[in-house]
């Protein structure tokens, strides 16, 4: 299956993106919602920052804490580089050790959700300030991986959101990508790559997302209901993990929103390999039953190859949160190597073709 990247990619890199404070830089925008709104294509980024001061021997990280005052603010939580009770061998979380199980002590960077706005889909302005301010509760260690759909005038926003307690999916809804109303944590943790359709199938929302067991089971897809967008339930198990040594053995998890074409639900997802190396495929569910998978490629559609997608923050990785489909084009807006946003096209038809042969 033929896929053609943007020519300009990246098509948003870090020297794009002003950092929300003096103290930070920015380390990261990457894996985007996408929306169109007024005759524009928005992206919907996850900015990430790191602390800009910090010697050698030291790691800082942010974290929002609440004040006394009830408003919130960012801390610097300084680590040493030298205690024996961390490991800070992964760039993107400090793991505490020695205590049998492994955990997360933190995250390098801090994330918040930035709106940029294009009016070709390719050369985009990235807004100067964060889209929302993090909640020092649920969002205490960031926001993270947007997906928007848009039903009639609103634009349904699901996010990641980063707590010390676990990593649980919220919701937000917007009109006018100015302004907000959140709506709350909609899955409990762990449970991330939340993608809602963008319409009622029968008298149902559906969403895909990927629960993690701890234990028993894999990190697989899975298909929710819900009857007004809030309380989700009717957990049914859509797709699971390779169990040979392949590039989606790892984890799988939904990507971009689902899109409908005349030939079922276009569904562009991710999945890793045992070396943590993240690529893209495609699915299509069937229109009345999404629970029914009619094909998916046999090899994925794209792969980290291009020097932008195997070095960055995170090394190997392409990762998408959303697609803009116009007539035959399937635009997918992906992060690369967890640092830069970039653009690959595929033609819809071919795409349907290449899933139903
Ligand atoms: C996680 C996701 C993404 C990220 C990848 C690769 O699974 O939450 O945010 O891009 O890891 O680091």
């Amino acid at each position: 299956m033929k896929i053609e990247r943007c020519p300009l990619n990246p098509i948003l890199t870090c020297e794009d993106v002003k950092p929300s404070s003096e103290e930070f830089k920015v380390v990261g925008i990457f894996n985007c919602g996408t929306a169109t709104y007024h005759g524009e294509t928005i992206l919907l980024c996850r900015v990430a920052e790191c602390v800009r001061d910090t010697d050698e021997k030291t790691l800082g990280v942010p974290v929002v804490v609440r004040g006394d005052d009830g408003d919130s603010h960012i801390e610097v939580k300084i680590f040493s580089k030298d205690d024996p009770k961390y490991d800070f061998s992964d760039s993107r979380k400090v793991t505490q050790i020695g205590y049998g199980k492994t955990s997360v002590a933190a995250l390098t960077s801090l994330s918040h959700l930035r709106v940029a706005r294009s009016k070709d889909g390719i050369h985009f302005t990235v807004e100067d300030h964060p889209f929302v301010m993090l909640d020092p509760f649920y969002e205490e260690w960031g926001m993270e991986d947007p997906r928007i759909t848009q039903i009639g005038d609103k634009y349904y926003i699901d996010y990641v959101s980063v707590a010390s307690f676990g990593v649980t999916t919220s919701l937000l809804c917007t009109r006018d990508f100015e302004n907000f109303e959140r709506l709350g944590v909609i899955f409990a943790p762990e449970n991330k790559d939340v993608a809602i359709f963008p319409e009622k199938i029968g008298s149902l929302y559906y969403a895909l997302n990927r629960p993690v067991p701890d234990g028993i089971g894999q990190p697989n897809i899975w298909l929710a209901n819900s009857p007004d967008l809030i309380h989700w339930g009717d957990q049914k198990l859509l797709t699971s993990v390779s169990t040979a040594d392949s590039w989606d053995s790892t984890r799988i998890g939904g990507g971009a929103v689902p899109v409908r074409t005349s030939r079922g639900w276009l569904v562009i997802y991710h999945g890793a390999d045992r070396n943590d190396n993240y690529f893209l495929n495609a699915m299509l569910l069937d229109l009345e039953n999404p629970t029914r998978i009619l094909g998916k490629l046999s090899t994925p559609l794209l792969k980290p190859e291009e020097e932008y997608e195997r070095i960055g923050f995170y090394d190997n990785v392409v990762f998408s949160c959303g697609v803009v489909a116009e007539e035959d084009v399937l635009r997918i807006y992906y992060g690369a190597a967890d640092d830069k946003i970039c653009m690959a096209e595929a033609s819809i038809s071919e795409l349907l073709d290449a899933l139903l042969s």
